[in-house]
């Protein structure tokens, strides 16, 4: 039987044999990836734990938290904050950066993540999951500014998720594709399953809110409006559809079998680009994508290109597999 490789033996290979990651990133991402166990565990626990419901409280973006929610970032604060890789990190869930205490040492990274994605599906038993996205610290002995997080996604030098399904599964990438890793718990450690992950080009499978179709743009109208003519329309193929509600678990599907993911803007809000946000979700799942062989925009622009300007910034999204994501980007030229 294939000797089964651990996320730790993983990372320790990328760091001495490819060279691609120094150590302080390699522990960091062991770190993260032992507050996504803890996650998990509490994740499982659920009714049991006490750890459903909602937190009766909001967040920066005025989004009711759930008790998972608060639960996940203290948990990613408390891993990360005492280790020395870390010189600052930004979640969803907090207003501002989080600065590593002056009792600890500084490292040189910037830690930005989505505690817990998918909150509407905690209650309910389905796939949720973490996102995170890595960024290094600008040069200089400064202190860390907010200003410091506002690096376009290209910039990024890890970025990852973790899915709370019925398993649960790290995927990550440092730039040398996507690994996949199950966590295995009667080991307590995440064993590599899947290397070199490859998004199909092609698809017959979309992700979107239809309910909200009365809302969107034209482009977006267009493109799943084809979809639905099925064999008969102009793509001269049926289309299945998927919407699970939560980015990590539709972009596993993606990852794991293709499909078009899609968050557009539209119109019930108009002044705000998209709902999703730029630098805990879209980032990291465009690059993972795009690492994947597949392709990510807001339409316009490649996601990793856009310059954020604020730390809970949000944008349109379309990833998933290269022709579908680059006809639905067509149709915003054209149209
Ligand atoms: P969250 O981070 O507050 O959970 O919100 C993001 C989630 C995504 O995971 C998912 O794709 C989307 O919101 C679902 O939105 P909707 O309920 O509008 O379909
Ligand atoms: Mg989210």
């Amino acid at each position: 039987m294939a000797k089964s490789i651990s996320l730790t033996r993983y990372l320790v290979e990328q760091q001495r044999v490819d060279g691609l990651i120094p150590s302080q990133l390699r522990l960091l991402l062991e770190v993260v990836a032992r507050a996504c166990k803890s996650i998990s565990h509490a994740v499982n626990k659920g009714a049991l734990g006490g750890v459903l419901g909602t937190a009766n409280s909001e967040n920066v973006q005025g989004e009711i938290q759930k008790k998972l929610d608060i639960i996940a970032n203290e948990v990613l604060i408390e891993a990360n904050e005492w280790g020395g890789h870390l010189a600052a990190m930004a979640s969803e869930e907090m207003d501002g950066i989080y600065l590593v205490p002056n009792r600890y040492p500084q490292g040189e990274y910037l830690l930005l993540f989505d505690p817990l994605d998918g909150s509407s599906n905690i209650d309910v038993n389905v796939s949720i999951g973490t996102i995170f996205s890595v960024l290094k610290k600008p040069d200089g002995d400064r202190g860390v500014e907010e200003g410091d997080f506002l690096q376009p996604g290209h910039q990024q030098v890890a970025a990852g998720y973790c899915v709370y399904g019925p398993q649960t599964t790290l995927v990550l990438t440092v730039g040398d594709g996507v690994a996949m890793f199950t966590l295995d718990r009667e080991q307590g450690s995440f064993v590599l399953t899947e290397e070199n992950v490859r998004i199909p080009e092609d698809t017959k499978e979309f992700a979107i809110n239809m309910s909200n179709m009365r809302h969107w743009d034209e482009p977006v109208k267009r493109y799943i409006d084809e979809c639905l003519q099925g064999k008969e329309g102009p793509r001269g193929k049926d289309f299945n559809m998927r919407w699970i509600a939560s980015m990590v678990a539709d972009v596993h599907r993606i990852l794991t079998r293709g499909g078009v993911f899609m968050y557009p803007w539209d119109k019930r809000e108009p002044n705000k680009p998209g709902k999703l946000r730029l630098m805990y979700e879209a980032n990291p799942m465009g690059w993972l994508v795009e690492q994947a062989g597949g392709a990510a925009t807001n339409g316009k622009q490649r996601i990793l290109d856009i310059q954020p300007t604020q730390l809970h910034e949000r944008v349109s999204v379309i990833l998933g597999s290269k022709n579908e994501v680059d006809r639905v980007t067509s149709y915003h030229s054209t149209l």
